[in-house]
């Protein structure tokens, strides 16, 4: 998979070098391109940004740094085209379906904004040839973009072919297979500063010790994220408010 990233702060995509996503850029799985906007400037003071029509608070970026920081990333005549995710509170929710489905994508290009966001026009005419996702990692305000990236990134990394040791891992965590989060986990020694591993764990029995993960990833979800439990319940076909 191809990814290129624009950034006023391309340096806060170093990150990307380490760990597994920086183990799958140098195995080849991950070929990562990063590119400083203030390339495509050409005044004195590599002006991005500028006050907004209609008024109001705040900067924001300039349409033709980023109209030709695209076209040099992605030229119009090229043989393909990138799928565009732009990092934007005002995004849809991503989620760990929309990070399965990009990871089935061969090249992605990452717009980070900062200030107020990006005229809107740079999207709208980046759509007249490949496909655009705003995105949002979650109900909060970044300064830009960068941070959202590094998490879209490496949410969708991990589940290139290849990049995680063990795809079994895959399957049991929160928000992949049945809607709940994960159950508490444990290992040695039994006993740690007066806190015990729960009997069931160490019980030997299988059947035991699933029914018992499963009770606590229910018992988890009605405490932590009733929403998601709600929806369970719905999949599932109870109600979610009676929690075994
Ligand atoms: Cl994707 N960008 C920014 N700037 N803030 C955010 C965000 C993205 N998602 C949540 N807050």
């Amino acid at each position: 998979m191809r990814l290129d990233v624009v950034s006023i702060f391309p340096e806060y995509l170093a990150a990307l070098d380490l760990s597994l996503v920086g183990k799958a850029a140098k195995s080849g799985l991950l070929d990562v391109h990063l590119h400083d906007l203030r390339e495509w400037t050409y005044d004195r003071h590599r002006t991005v940004d500028d006050t907004p029509y209609g008024g109001g608070a705040g900067m924001v970026m300039k349409p033709d740094p980023w109209g030709e920081a695209l076209d040099a990333v992605a030229p119009a005549a090229g043989p393909s085209q990138p799928r565009l995710i732009v990092p934007t509170p005002a995004g849809r929710p991503f989620t760990q379906e929309l990070a399965y489905e990009l990871a089935d994508e061969p090249w992605l290009a990452f717009a980070c904004g900062r200030y107020e966001g990006i005229d809107a026009r740079v999207a709208a005419h980046a759509a007249e040839r490949m496909r655009v996702d705003e995105i949002s990692v979650g109900d909060y305000v970044l300064n830009g973009g960068e941070v959202a990236v590094l998490v879209i990134v490496e949410a969708v990394a991990r589940l290139l072919p290849g990049v995680i040791g063990n795809p079994a891992s895959l399957a049991e965590e929160s928000h992949s297979g049945d809607g709940l989060l994960e159950y508490p986990v444990y290992t040695k020694p039994p006993s740690w500063r007066g806190h015990d591993v729960p009997d069931v764990l160490l019980s030997g029995n299988h059947k035991l010790v699933a029914e018992w993960r499963h009770d606590e990833s229910v018992r988890r979800t009605a405490e932590r994220r009733p929403d998601l439990l709600a929806a369970w319940g719905a999949a599932v076909g109870h109600k979610a408010d009676e929690v075994e």
